[in-house]
This record gives C-alpha cells, structure tokens and sequence, in this order.
C-alpha cells in the first residue's frame, strides 16, 4: 500500500479533505488522479479507499478467475433498499443467481422486441410534450423530460404499470424518493460512521421515509398485477411466475419486491443521464447531429415509427451514445475485490477481499489509450476499425464480468431509438449561457440543462 500515491495535505482524523467536496465525490477523485497518475489513495476520514484507472489495471482487474464484484461504498450504502435484490447482493448470495437466471431471459433479443412497441408509445408522449414546447418556442428540462421517459419505459415495459409522469407538473413520488435515498446512499460516505446517526439525524429520517414511500409504491405495482394476473412474461411476470428452470425455486415476495424497487431504479435513473448527456453534445456539435439525423432519415425512410430492426441499424446515431456514457459514464465507478491473495497487474499486493474502485471517466480519458484530446467529444471514436485498435477492458460504462449490467441492451436500444426519434423531429438549440455541471448522487447527470427544440418539416 505504501508504494501507492496519496494526496498531499493529509490531516489527522479528517484524511484527505482538502480539496474535496461532499457534492461531486466522482470529479474531485478525476481531479486526483489526473496528478497521481493510474492507481491512488484517498483517505476520507477513518476510512482509506484504493481508486484504479490505468488501462493495464483495469484489463488486469477484469479477470474474473482472480476478482469479482466488490459490494461496497455506495453499492452498500443501498442495501437497507434493496437488500440481496440483483445489484446490491453479495456474491455468495443464493438470490443472486436464482434471480439472475430468472431475469435473463427478460433481456433477450425476443423480449426486446416485444418491448419495442411500448417504447415507442411512451417516446410518443416525450414528442407530443416536447411539440408544444416547440411551437411556442420554449425551452425544455432535458433531464426532467428524460427521466419521465425512461422511468415509464421500465415501469410500462417491466411491469405493466404507468406512473403517469407526463401528466404530471412535478415529479411522481417515486422519483423524488429515489433521489433522496440515492443522495443520502452517497452522502453515507462522506462522514465518519461514528458519527453519521449525529451528523446526518435528518437526513437518515428522510432516508427512512424515502425508503418506506419507495416500499409502499412497489407494493402498490406488485398488488395490481396480481389482481389483474399475469402479462405475458415481463420481467414482474418472470419474478412473480417463473421457478428456476434447473432448480424449480422462485423468488419470495420480500425478494421480489427487492427486485421491483431495484429494476425500477437502476432501469430509469442511468439511461436518463446517459441520454441527456447525448442530447448535450449534440447541442454543441451541430455537424455531428447533423451526420446522424442523415442516417435516420436513410435507415428510417418514410416512418416515424421504426420497427425494432431498424434501431440497431442506426449505426452512427449509437457512436453518440457511446461517446456520451465515455466521457460521463452515468454510473461511474464499480468496485473488484480479490477472490484469492494475488499480485495486481504484477505489481500491487492484495490479500483476499481487498478491493478497489475503478474510476471509469477516468479510465475513459486516459490519454495513453484515447489519445491527448481524450476530453473531446468524437463520436469516430467507436468507428469498427478504431474500437478494434484500443487494447481491450479499457470501455467500462456497464461494469465487468458476471455482475455488469443485465439491462444494457435494454438501455441501449431505448437511448438510440430516442436520439433517433428527436433528432428526426427537432434541431436541438443549446443555451448559450449554459456551461456543464455535473450533479452527483451515486450517478450522474447534468444539473440545470435545458434546450429548445425545433420542429424540423412540420408539416409532416
Ligand atoms: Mn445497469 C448493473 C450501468 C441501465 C439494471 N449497471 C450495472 C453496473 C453498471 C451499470 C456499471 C455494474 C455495477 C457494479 O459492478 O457494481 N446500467 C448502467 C448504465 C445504464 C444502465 C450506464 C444505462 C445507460 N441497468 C440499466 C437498465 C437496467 C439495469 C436499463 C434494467 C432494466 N444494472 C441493472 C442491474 C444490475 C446493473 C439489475 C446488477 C446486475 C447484477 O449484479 O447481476
């Protein structure tokens, strides 16, 4: 641990507070490391973590014969809501597998595309919502509006559900609650455990309310669908109906109302990020957006409403997406711990169960990898033949190995069919007074950004 790099005022009991803020934990630690170079400490209080970035480490990290996921930091911090539900659990958890094998099948190629349909009529309320804001020249909440759709894309897609976000002047509760108990999960971090039930009384109050409203709804979705029986196999459908295929177990209800609140969560809040973060850049590079409204117009021809095989067709609309979640991966960090005593990339000691943080925007600006304008947004990045020249493991945006994300192709689909929808319909005006702030509560997004669209060919 010695040999490895640290901040340089280092303060009895506090660790290494200069410099840091309790509100972007993330960009402080991109700061560090950019002076201490691929692998470094930080020291918050008692508490000192290992943050990685390098390329060779993170490649190294991704053997998943010697590491595995580490359920730590702000993963942790999530377990009073969502307890041994797919992201949270331990590894050594039984629930993780069953429900994992149970919820596969949800995300593949044929579950997707009877999804399809659904998406495109909830991107149908985004467009009606964003026509008028259009026609009367106004701007639009881009993360607001985003997080309306992707949280009725999972809740109508997952769950046969509608929060009726669109219809609403504010929030649903649910998103409100889940930004509370995201923003308390990382604050958890930031003080010295002793202390926490002094400094944070209020907020470990809140978290609880937070917490039992985010409960009381999820029962509330639950006891519909099992008024009205099943839909044919969404994902509620496969965690309240389907026993494992080898060993005929299924999920109890408090598992799977873990699985509910967890899908609901970590199926809305990242996607929203990541597409608000697309629709940014492309504010601010007219060319680009350009070039990929060009392949819609082609790859859609006349339709407005694409079928689900001409989505992945838009090839150049997804290198945007990509590059977003690159420089601004919306869920930035994921924790390896050692399965057995091993040297890290043939240099660092670690006992079983050390661990430590991967630091991914770091990992995806590192000049030796993504060049000396790695801070640039290129979409070219990811042309085949570029992405073939990078060595691997060095693109995390959905973590690494058996516990990376279920829901990738699921959030990957929705974004590109969204970019490809608005940018058919809309040029997209930046404000020119705005400049990017990024808001941290475990994930990220960019706080206050607004655009106006305008209709393109209105007539059609
Ligand atoms: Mn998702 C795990 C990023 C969309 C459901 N997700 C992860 C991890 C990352 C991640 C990183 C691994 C975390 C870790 O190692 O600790 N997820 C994203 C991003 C997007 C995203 C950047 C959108 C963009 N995720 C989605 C969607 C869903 C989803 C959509 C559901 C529909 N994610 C999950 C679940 C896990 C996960 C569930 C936990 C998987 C497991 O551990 O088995």
């Amino acid at each position: 641990l010695h040999r490895i790099p640290h901040p340089p005022y280092r303060l009895p009991l506090l660790g290494d507070l200069v410099g840091s803020s309790r509100r972007t934990p993330v960009q402080d630690s991109v700061r560090i490391a950019r002076r201490l170079g691929p692998i470094f400490r930080r020291k918050v209080f008692g508490n000192e973590f290992v943050f990685t970035w390098g390329a060779r480490l993170a490649a190294d990290l991704a053997d998943e014969s010697r590491f595995a996921k580490h359920v730590g930091l702000g993963v942790a911090n999530l377990r009073p809501l969502a307890g041994d539900g797919l992201f949270t659990a331990y590894n050594h958890e039984p629930n993780w597998q069953l429900a994992h094998d149970v919820l596969a099948p949800g995300f593949s190629r044929e579950a997707m595309s009877g999804y399809h349909p659904m998406m495109l009529s909830v991107a149908a309320r985004l467009t009606e919502h964003w026509d008028r804001a259009a026609a009367d020249g106004r701007w639009v909440d881009v993360p607001g509006d985003m997080t309306k759709l992707t949280l009725e894309t999972i809740a109508r897609t997952g769950f046969g559900h509608d929060f009726g976000s669109f219809e609403r002047s504010r929030p649903h509760p649910f998103v409100t609650a889940m930004i509370g108990a995201l923003s308390h999960a990382q604050r958890l971090n930031n003080v010295p455990p002793p202390l926490a039930p002094l400094l944070l009384r209020r907020s470990n109050r809140r978290n609880a309310e937070d917490i039992a409203r985010l409960g009381h709804i999820v029962d509330e979705v639950v006891r519909r669908r099992r008024a009205d029986g099943h839909a044919d196999g969404d994902l509620l459908d496969r965690m309240l109906e389907t026993a494992h295929p080898a060993t005929g177990e299924r999920l109890s209800p408090e598992n799977v109302r873990r699985q509910v609140i967890t899908f609901l969560v970590a199926g809305h809040e990242t996607t929203s990020g990541a597409l608000s973060f697309a629709l940014h850049h492309l504010s601010l590079h007219p060319d680009v957006a350009d070039r990929a409204r060009a392949e819609v117009d082609r790859v859609w021809g006349a339709t407005d409403t694409p079928a689900y095989e001409q989505v992945a067709r838009l090839r150049h609309v997804r290198r945007v997406l990509d590059e977003a979640l690159r420089l601004w991966p919306t869920a930035p960090a994921y924790s390896r711990e050692a399965t057995e005593d091993t040297v890290l990339a043939d240099e660092h000691p670690m006992r079983r169960g050390a661990w430590t943080l991967v630091l991914t925007p770091m990992l995806h600006r590192d000049p030796e990898v993504w060049g000396a304008d790695a801070d640039r947004f290129d979409p070219d990045r990811f042309e085949p033949r570029a992405v073939r020249a990078r060595p691997p493991h060095t693109y995390k945006p959905f973590g690494t190995g058996a516990r990376a994300c279920i829901g990738r192709q699921f959030a990957l689909h929705e974004a590109t069919l969204i970019l490809g929808l608005l940018l058919r319909r809309y040029d997209l005006h930046p404000d020119p007074a705005y400049r990017l702030r990024v808001t941290e509560r475990l994930t990220l997004m960019p706080e206050g950004l607004r655009l106006r669209p305008e209709r393109r060919n209105a007539g059609r």
